[in-house]
């Protein structure tokens, strides 16, 4: 028996994961405790998938609708998409292999801001919640719960969920216990109170969530690591993106708009994201704080160095190295780290009053400075908006940065018009490549078309802009605040789907 249930009551409901996958229904609704591959149940979800395949065999239909804070791992959105056990998914995920049932069409997906995801499901829009399962470091002798890596959505799904079924991981190290910052955005719109945070460091609630344990109908105890992919070293592209970063950093303080600290970091992750990080470690900005979402290894590089103070998030999102290395200063890490659930670690009235640096990866941007982050032309979603749009509406400053060029120059990231738009020119600051930072602050439409175009686009797609640009705005029918040619529009898409390379042959 795991000496990780101190509660009497819920040490009799220990069961297999079979056992408990057994008691969900066809059709169940879930909502399942994950956040960037950390904190997700990992033995109940393949128990629901290996079900899938039983009941298809004996000729029973068995999905389920699969709600969670973000991305998983591979035992929940890989598992349970191979078996085509999910019907519905949301709000947030990044698995190939379920990446490819959505753009199938065998997968429905509502990718939604994740901040918002714990107040629509409280309003209903999903239908009444069967089950919450949600992953536990510990459960102590009143009941209360230690989370594990991520905090994400639970507090939500445990407030709608008719019963709950905890995986007790004891991979997960119990010294996580303090570090988790448990408060609830409850009350309908209009009765809601300001969330009580000034700085990044402000903790508001308590360590722990206390639940009704009548409603555990099942107890499970795993040891599974957490979803870790290592990092790849920054590459050159990444290095020269994260210095056209730092080198405005460094122009912002010297003309007295962010102090020598900066203001909260909020860092996508990926290669990019982590490049910055390693760059801000080795520049001269002290005493940095962050207010993100996700942990990654370059944030634990600026905590070991002590140049950030205080990282405040949902989840941690770290290679094995990464993990090895917090497990063995944890006990640091937990006066410097706040996990928090996602409806405050991405609150925009939180993010717009301390004012953050919203750094975020991007598919393509158009010349007038919309963002696609989701859409892949011709293939369908990649990931999801995740909380990119909840810190780029709000934040102080507001970055978005790729490789100028895809699949070996056939792609160009900036195009005449984005093929899906999730951020508008509004929200945009800078868009940066390595070719350079297009700062947008303070210009037109046909301003930004000319800073995004010279100082972001790759120089081979640079004349090929210039003349759509030119031609749409001499065009009679095109207006001249943000001109286009509707028949041309999607010309740098149309033409890589018909010859497989946005520039034109010759
Ligand atoms: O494809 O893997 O087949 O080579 O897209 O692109 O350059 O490796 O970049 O991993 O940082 O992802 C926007 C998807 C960038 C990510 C996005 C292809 C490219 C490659 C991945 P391959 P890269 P990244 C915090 C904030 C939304 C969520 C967000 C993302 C693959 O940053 O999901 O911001 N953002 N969350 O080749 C065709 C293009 C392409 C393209 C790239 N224009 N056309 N393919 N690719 N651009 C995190 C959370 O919220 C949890």
């Amino acid at each position: 028996m795991s000496n990780r249930i101190l509660h009497k009551g819920l040490k009799a409901k220990v069961m297999t994961a079979e056992e408990a996958a057994a008691m969900i229904p066809n059709g169940a609704i879930l909502g399942m405790s994950g956040f960037t591959g950390a904190g997700y149940p990992k033995a109940v979800p393949i128990a629901l998938a290996k079900r899938a395949i039983e009941e298809r065999m004996r000729g029973k239909p068995f999905k389920v609708q699969a709600l969670t804070g973000a991305s998983t791992g591979p035992e929940l959105d890989q598992a349970m998409g191979l078996t085509e056990a999910i019907s519905f998914r949301f709000p947030y995920q990044g698995d190939a292999v379920l990446r490819e049932k959505i753009n199938a069409g065998i997968v429905e997906y509502q990718d939604m801001h994740l901040s918002h995801a714990g107040s629509l499901v409280r309003y209903g829009y999903y239908g009444k919640m069967d089950y919450a399962i949600i992953e536990v470091t510990k459960i102590r002798e009143d009941g209360s719960l230690v989370f594990s890596s991520s905090v994400g959505a639970n507090t939500a799904y445990f407030d709608v969920a008719e019963k709950y079924i905890l995986e007790v991981n004891e991979w997960q190290d119990e010294r996580l216990e303090g570090m988790h910052d448990v408060y609830g955005v409850t009350g309908r719109h209009g009765e809601r109170t300001p969330i009580p945070i000034v700085k990044a460091d402000d903790r508001i609630g308590s360590p722990y969530l206390k639940i009704d344990v009548n409603k555990v109908a099942a107890v499970v105890v795993t040891n599974n690591a957490d979803r870790n992919a290592p990092f790849k070293a920054p590459a050159e592209v990444h290095m020269k993106i994260a210095g056209h970063i730092l080198d405005f950093f460094d122009a912002e303080v010297k003309a007295g708009r962010m102090p020598k600290s900066l203001l909260p970091l909020q860092s996508g992750v990926g290669n990019i994201a982590n490049a910055v990080l390693v760059g801000l470690n080795q520049g001269p900005f002290e005493n940095m704080t962050s207010y993100t979402e996700v942990i990654q290894d370059g944030m634990l590089d600026l905590l070991d160095s002590g140049k950030l103070k205080v990282a405040s998030a949902t989840a941690f999102s770290v290679s094995p190295d990464g993990q090895v290395r917090f497990n063995k200063n944890i006990e640091r890490y937990r006066k410097q780290i706040i996990l928090r659930p996602q409806d405050v670690s991405n609150h925009p009235e939180v993010i717009r009053r301390i004012g953050c640096i919203a750094m975020n990866g991007f598919v393509e941007a158009d010349i007038y400075g919309h963002v696609n982050s989701t859409h892949i032309a011709g293939k369908g979603i990649e990931n999801g908006i995740g909380g990119s749009a909840d810190f780029a509406r709000n934040a102080a400053y507001t970055i978005f940065m790729s490789p100028a060029t895809a699949k070996d120059g056939k792609i160009s990231a900036i195009v005449p018009f984005a093929s899906h738009i999730d951020h508008t020119e509004h929200d945009t600051m800078g868009i940066v490549t390595e070719y350079g930072f297009a700062d947008l602050r303070g210009k037109s439409p046909k301003q930004r078309a000319k800073e995004i175009i010279e100082k972001a686009a790759a120089p081979e797609y640079r004349p090929l802009l210039w003349d759509y640009f030119k031609r749409a705005y001499a065009h009679p029918s095109a207006g001249r605040q943000s001109p286009h040619i509707f028949e041309e529009a999607f010309g740098f898409h149309t033409r890589y789907l018909k010859t497989g390379d946005m520039r034109p042959k010759g």
